[in-house]
């Protein structure tokens, strides 16, 4: 998507802070971080959200990706929460399937990401 500010950082149209990066997806780390270790696993490919027909190879990579970055950052040690926010209720601002990886402190059980 041309407009899509994701296809643009996957894409190398607009610089970030890349962690991971393959064939598939790319990791990046988020702009507002909401704990010491925020990243972002994003595809290649636009996909709207989670529930965009996302092709087996591209979530096997996402999760390749995860497995990376904790091991890259060290929270792999620690533990750590993946989210995906989808759709208006789950939170979701920008349209491009992402992946939070949010780590590096005790983060509350039973709240959201970051919380
Ligand atoms: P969500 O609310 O789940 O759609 O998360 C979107 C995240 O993307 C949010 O934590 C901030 C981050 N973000 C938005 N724009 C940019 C950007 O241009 N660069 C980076 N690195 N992160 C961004």
């Amino acid at each position: 998507m041309s407009d899509c500010i994701f296809c643009k950082i996957a894409n190398h149209e607009i610089p970030s802070d890349y962690v991971y990066e393959d064939d598939l997806v790319v990791a990046f780390k988020d702009l507002n971080p909401l704990s010491p270790v925020h990243v972002l696993v994003v595809p290649k490919k636009h996909y709207d959200n989670i529930t965009d027909n996302v092709p087996a190879e591209t979530l096997a990579a996402i999760a390749h990706a995860i497995e990376v970055v904790a091991q890259k950052t060290g929270i792999d040690k620690t533990g750590f929460r993946c989210i995906t926010n989808t759709g208006d209720d789950g939170g979701q601002s920008v349209h491009h399937l992402h992946v939070h990886v949010l780590g590096g402190r005790k983060l509350n059980p039973t709240a959201g990401e970051g919380e």
